[in-house]
C-alpha cells in the first residue's frame, strides 16, 4: 500500500469507527434507562425465563448468578440473595425471575454495591397497565411524541419498548385508543394484535384492547349492540373466542361507553353495569377483564366535576367480580391540579383502578419538564393505595427516537412503572433512580433532581395557580385561551364554564350552597372545602367563586396572590433553563441541546401563560397588576390572535412564538 493508500485507508476506518459508535452509543435517548453496555450475546433465549437469562448474560458483569423456582413466593416477587460468590434470584414465576434480574442489573447501573444482597419484593398491583391511545392510521391522540409504534412494529423497536416495559414491572399494555374504531376487533386487525402480543409476551407482558361498543353492529352487521340482547351476547361471545385462539393470554377489554360520543349501553336503555357485567360475563371463561371507565359527563350537567359521581354510585357493589371501574385521578380532565376524583371515597363494593396520564396533554405536551410522581403522590395522600385493585396510566410513547418527545418525559414512564410495583416509594426515590440510570456517571446530579420534583408545582404555578382549571386553547390543550367560547359549543368544553371571571371574582362555586360537589366528600374534608377560610388554597377557584379582595393567607388580596403565584411559576421556569444551563460540562452534547431547546420554549411559553391569563383576568379585575412582580410582556390582542395550526396528534414544535 502507498502512502495515500495507507492515509486513505486509515481515515476511512477511523470514520466507519466513528460512525459505528455514534450509531450505537448515539446519544439520542433511544436507549432510554437502560445504558448497561452489551457485555455478551446471549443465545437461545425463549419464553419469559429465556429472557431473564438472556438480560443476565448480555448485561451483567458480576459473579455467577442463578435463579431458581420456588413456589410459595408471591405472584411477581422476587428475592435477591448473595450466597457466598453466588447471587440466587428466587421466584414463583417466570416473570418474577425477570423483575428479579431487572432489579439485580438496576444495583449495578446505579453503581450501588452487590454484596450482602437481602432483598425481597412482590408488587403491589398485580396490574401495572401502560393505556395506548393510539388509532390504527397511526395517530396518537394527545400523543407528543410522533406516531405509533405499533403501526409498523419494528421488532427491534418492540425488543426495547417490552424490555422497558420490564424493568419497571409494567406487565401489560392496551394498544388502542379508548376512543376506540370498531375495526380493532376484525379479524385483519386481530391478526396483527397476535404479532404484537406474541412480541411482548417474552417480557411478561399481557395485550388488552379497547373495544367499541357498537361493535356488534359496526363489525359484525347486528341491527343491536343492547348487552342484554342474546344475539348480541353471541355476538361477543364468539369474538372472544375468536381473540382467545390467536392470543391465549389476553387480558381483557377497557371501555370508554356513552361518554364524549361513544356509544354504550345507555344507547340502548341500559346501565353502566349491564354493559360491563355482559362483557365480563364472555370474557370471564378465559381469566379476561374489563376496565370500564368513569370518564362520563353530560353536555347539560351542571357540573362537570359531579358527574361520574352520579352516574357510578348507584351501581356500587352492582359490577361483575372481573370488572374494574378505572377513575381518572381527578373529576374532571388531567388538570395540573384537581382534587381526587371523590368516586374513590364514595364507592365501597366495587373494584377501581387510577389512570393517570403520562402524554402531558395539560401539561405542555413533550415541551415542559414536568414529572409527574409529585401528582401522584399527591393522589395517594388522600386516596389509600390499598382501595384500588390496579393502576392504569397513559402511554407518552410514540415513534420519536428518544420515545417520548423530551428526554425528561421518558422519567413519566419510568416512575408510572415504579409507583405501580410500589406507590409507597417517594418521586425522589424514582427520580434520583431514573436520572442515575439515564445521565448516571457525568457529574452531580441533585440540581436536576431538584428541578424534577419543583416541576410540577411549577407548571401549576405559571398555567393555573390558586385552583384554576381547564382554561387551555380549544382544540390542542396546550396553551392558554381562558376566553375560548364559540358560540354554539357546548358549555364545558369552554374556559369561562370553569373560571366563570365576573367583576366580583372568580373560581366555581362547588360549594354546598352552589354545585353541591363538596357533598361528595367524606364528611372531615366536605366541611374543610366547603368553607373559603379552610379550604387549601391550591384548591381555592376549585370550590369557591373567590371575591377579589379576599384576603389570602399571605396577606395580599386574591387577585394579587394570582398574579404572584403567576409571576412565581415564570421565575421557575426561567430557573430551571439555568440549572440546566450549568449542567452542560456533565452532559453529552445531544441531549444537553435538545432538553436545552425544549426549557427554552418552556420559559417563553410560561410568560405567555401568565401574560395571557394575567391580562384576561384583569379585564373583570379591574385591579393594577403589583409593582413587585414582574408585568406582561405580551399583548392581549395578539395572544388571542395567536394560533397554533396542530391536530390533537401533535406536538407543537415552538410553542409561543411571537
Ligand atoms: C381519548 C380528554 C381528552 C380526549 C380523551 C378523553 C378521554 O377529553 O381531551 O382526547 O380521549 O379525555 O380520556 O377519553
Amino acid at each position: 500500500m502507498n502512502d495515500m493508500k495507507t492515509k486513505y485507508f486509515l481515515l476511512s476506518t477511523f470514520l466507519l469507527l466513528m460512525v459505528r459508535w455514534s450509531c450505537v452509543y448515539g446519544e439520542d435517548g433511544s436507549r432510554l434507562w437502560l445504558r448497561l453496555e452489551t457485555a455478551n450475546t446471549a443465545t437461545n433465549i425463549t419464553g419469559v425465563k429465556g429472557m431473564a437469562m438472556s438480560e443476565l448474560e448480555t448485561y451483567w458483569l458480576g459473579g455467577p448468578v442463578v435463579l431458581k423456582r420456588q413456589k410459595n413466593l408471591p405472584k411477581d416477587g422476587y428475592t435477591i440473595k448473595s450466597q457466598g460468590a453466588k447471587i440466587v434470584i428466587t421466584a414463583s414465576s417466570d416473570a418474577g425471575m425477570l423483575y428479579g434480574v431487572f432489579h439485580l442489573l438496576r444495583l449495578q447501573q446505579t453503581g450501588q454495591s452487590c454484596d450482602q444482597l437481602d432483598i425481597c419484593e412482590k408488587p403491589f398491583y398485580d396490574l401495572r397497565i401502560l393505556d395506548h391511545w393510539d388509532n390504527p392510521d397511526g395517530t396518537c391522540e394527545r400523543g407528543f411524541a410522533g406516531k405509533s409504534i405499533f403501526l409498523n412494529a419494528d421488532s427491534e423497536r418492540m425488543k426495547m419498548y417490552a424490555r422497558a416495559n420490564a424493568s419497571v414491572g409494567i406487565n401489560g399494555t392496551v394498544l388502542n385508543n379508548v376512543n376506540a374504531k370498531p375495526e380493532a376487533l376484525s379479524t385483519a386487525s386481530l391478526g396483527k394484535t397476535k404479532a404484537i402480543a406474541d412480541q411482548l409476551r417474552p417480557y411478561g407482558i399481557r395485550v388488552y384492547l379497547s373495544i367499541n361498543f357498537a361493535s356488534p353492529i359496526k363489525v359484525g352487521g347486528l341491527t343491536t349492540a343492547d348487552p342484554l340482547d342474546a344475539k348480541v351476547i353471541d355476538w361477543w361471545k364468539e369474538k372472544v373466542n375468536e381473540i382467545y385462539r390467536l392470543i391465549p393470554d389476553f387480558g381483557g377489554f377497557l371501555v370508554k361507553a356513552n361518554s364524549e360520543g361513544e356509544p354504550g349501553p345507555q344507547d340502548f336503555g341500559r346501565t353502566h353495569a349491564d354493559g360491563a357485567n355482559m362483557l365480563a360475563g364472555v370474557l370471564k371463561p378465559h381469566k379476561g377483564i374489563v376496565m370500564w371507565r368513569a370518564f362520563v359527563y353530560a353536555p347539560q350537567s351542571p357540573d362537570r366535576a359531579n358527574q361520574a359521581y352520579l352516574e357510578f354510585m348507584p351501581f356500587d357493589g352492582q359490577f361483575a367480580d372481573n370488572v374494574i371501574i378505572q377513575i381518572k385521578n381527578g373529576p374532571v380532565d388531567f388538570q395540573p391540579r384537581e382534587p381526587y376524583s371523590p368516586l374513590f371515597t364514595a364507592m365501597q363494593k366495587t373494584q377501581m383502578m387510577v389512570e393517570f396520564q403520562l402524554t402531558q396533554e395539560y401539561l405542555g405536551a413533550a415541551n415542559h419538564l414536568v414529572y409527574l410522581a409529585p401528582m401522584w403522590q399527591e393522589f395517594f395522600s388522600f386516596v389509600k393505595p390499598s382501595s384500588l385493585k390496579a393502576m392504569a396510566g397513559v402511554a407518552n410513547i410514540g415513534d420519536d427516537i428518544n420515545w417520548c418527545g423530551h428526554h425528561f418525559a421518558q422519567a413519566n414512564w419510568y416512575a408510572f412503572g415504579r409507583a405501580a410495583w410500589n406507590p409507597a416509594l417517594t418521586p425522589a426515590q424514582i427520580a434520583d433512580e431514573w436520572l442515575t440510570q439515564t445521565f448516571g456517571e457525568q457529574g452531580n446530579l441533585s440540581p436536576l433532581l431538584k428541578l424534577m420534583l419543583e416541576s410540577r408545582e411549577a407548571c401549576v404555578n405559571y398555567m393555573m395557580p390558586l385552583g384554576i382549571h381547564h382554561i387551555f386553547a380549544g382544540t390542542h390543550h396546550y396553551g392558554p385561551e381562558p376566553w375560548y367560547a364559540p358560540r354554539g359549543l357546548r358549555a364545558d368544553w369552554t374556559p369561562p364554564y370553569y373560571h366563570r371571571a365576573d367583576s366580583i371574582g372568580m373560581g366555581f362555586d362547588r360549594t354546598t350552597t352552589g354545585s353541591a360537589n363538596v357533598r361528595q366528600y367524606p364528611e372531615a374534608l366536605c366541611r374543610l372545602y366547603n368553607d373559603i377560610n379552610t379550604c387549601p388554597e391550591t384548591l381555592l377557584t376549585w370550590f369557591h367563586h373567590v371575591p377579589w379582595d379576599h384576603k389570602m393567607k399571605s396577606g395580599r388580596t386574591f387577585w394579587d396572590e394570582l398574579c404572584h403565584k403567576y409571576d412565581e411559576g415564570v421565575r421557575e421556569a426561567r430557573h430551571f433553563l439555568a440549572v440546566w444551563d450549568a449542567m452542560q460540562p456533565y452532559v453529552d452534547a445531544q441531549r444537553f441541546s435538545e432538553v436545552q431547546r425544549k426549557l427554552r420554549i418552556q420559559a417563553r411559553d410560561s410568560e405567555w401563560w401568565r401574560d395571557a391569563c394575567l391580562l384576561y383576568f384583569q379585564t373583570f379585575s379591574h385591579r393594577p397588576i403589583p409593582q413587585d412582580v414582574e408585568h406582561p410582556v405580551h399583548n392581549l390582542d395578539e395572544m388571542m390572535k395567536f394560533r397554533i395550526p396542530i391536530s390533537m396528534y401533535e406536538n407543537p414544535e415552538n410553542g409561543y412564538n411571537k
